[in-house]
């Protein structure tokens, strides 16, 4: 038994407030649709951030509309729920439980499992980072108490079912700034935990978690938030199958996206570079999207976007930048390796600007503290232990470095003087 689980569509939103990027996304969706249509799978499963926005144009409305009715057609069951950019702030319903009062779609719930076949699905909706203790670790640990008496009276009916759990949250496993909650909050009892949020392709089954897998199929299309790269999308189909034990997944690609690339050109080879990149760009379907690098010195920026303006006709968009010669020396390197590291990256930055490895963790701390997806209302909900902490930390680090400042402070002003 196949079934599909699709993440972050983001319907509606346009790259580079481009129509275009808009129509791609759903061009994409579309794509998804039918490939799961003739894998003949027995439910889709839509993990969160379905729309780009709480309050969605009529256009992606219509959009995600249609892909539902053909499945309807196809009695395909549909499964949902929000992320954080379905959610609005106002206390308004959801847009897309339109769908599910329509019955185009069901919105899974937390105490009500959807049984379909020998499938049992869960599902939360995005819970924000303040009420992730009730939201989410609470009704957690209720529902394993509850799966597990379950097992056993399945046990002696030999019956026997696959458990899912869909959620729109990112693990702190994967992502240390971007992480709400820990793998070892996850229930255990499930066979496959359908994740949302994380725009990456991400899958690890967990022994703390009797191997189940958690898997994120990332984000459908580049989306905001993330670089013009040449990163390739798609999304799981998931098989269930009852004679395995261990749930299997196949991510598939998706081929109708509109190629994106960065390139790096040193300038005095600009224009045969150029005249190569226009030619490859003709092997697209669609006019791709690229992202140059011009590396030289005493570059006229005016001249270059001059020259640049060739690209117009072979290309949707295009975006540059100059890197100076000594660049190379330069603190960001996102090479195209998966393994970038976004801690290490943070605290290398932080340590050489501040020199001290006692600050750069509390740097870590505060801007882990103080960063929670933009909503500067949930501050007050910070750990008090937490601040404390930081606070006798920031008087103790005072108290021993009061002498380091005062120098510091003296210098600065005597450095002043000699240069006067
Ligand atoms: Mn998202």
């Amino acid at each position: 038994m196949l079934i599909s689980h699709i993440s972050d569509l983001h319907l509606g939103y346009a790259q580079f407030n481009l129509q275009e990027r808009e129509e791609d996304l759903y061009e994409v969706f579309g794509e998804a649709i039918e490939k799961s249509i003739n894998e003949h799978v027995k439910a889709i499963i839509l993990a969160g951030d379905i729309f780009h926005n709480p309050k969605p144009t009529g256009a992606a409305i219509i959009r995600l509309a249609r892909e539902l009715k053909k499945l309807k057609e196809k009695s395909i069951p549909v499964f949902f729920v929000l992320g954080e950019h379905d959610i609005s702030r106002s206390s308004d319903v959801p847009l897309p439980y339109l769908f599910h009062n329509l019955g185009l779609a069901k919105r899974l719930k937390p105490d009500s499992p959807v049984q379909i076949d020998n499938l049992l699905i869960y599902g939360f909706n995005k819970e924000r980072r303040s009420n992730i203790d009730n939201g989410l670790i609470r009704p957690f640990r209720k529902i394993e108490s509850i799966l597990e008496n379950d097992t056993q009276k399945q046990t002696a009916q030999n019956h026997w079912l696959k458990k899912i759990l869909v959620l729109h949250q990112g693990l702190y496993d994967f992502n240390k700034f971007a992480g709400e909650i820990f793998s070892n909050d996850l229930p255990i009892g499930f066979d496959y935990y359908a994740m949302g949020h994380y725009h990456d392709h991400i899958e690890k089954r967990f022994t703390t978690l009797n191997e189940g897998l958690v898997a994120y199929p990332g984000s459908i299309d580049l989306g905001h938030n993330e670089a013009i790269s040449d990163v390739e999308k798609g999304f799981l189909l998931v098989d269930l199958s009852e004679a395995s034990a261990n749930v299997n997944t196949h991510w598939i690609k998706l081929e109708k996206r509109r190629h994106q690339f960065e390139y790096q050109i040193e300038y005095p080879d600009l224009d045969d570079k150029l005249r190569y990149i226009v030619q490859e760009s003709a092997q697209y379907a669609k006019k791709p999207i690229i992202d140059l690098k011009i590396r030289g010195a005493d570059i006229d920026p005016k001249i270059l976007s001059r020259q640049l303006l060739q690209l117009e006709t072979s290309f949707l968009y295009y975006n540059w930048n100059i890197l100076g010669e000594d660049s190379t020396t330069g603190g960001f390197s996102y090479d195209n390796t998966r393994e970038f590291d976004m801690d290490k990256e943070m605290s290398s930055l932080i340590l050489k600007s501040l020199h001290s490895e006692p600050l750069t963790h509390l740097s870590l701390d505060l801007i882990n503290m103080f960063h929670n997806d933009g909503d500067s209302n949930d501050n007050k909900n910070i750990d008090k232990d937490k601040n404390n902490q930081i606070a006798n930390y920031l008087w103790k680090f005072f108290e021993n470095n009061k002498s380091n400042y005062q120098t510091l402070d003296n210098s600065k002003i005597d450095g002043k003087d000699d240069s006067n």
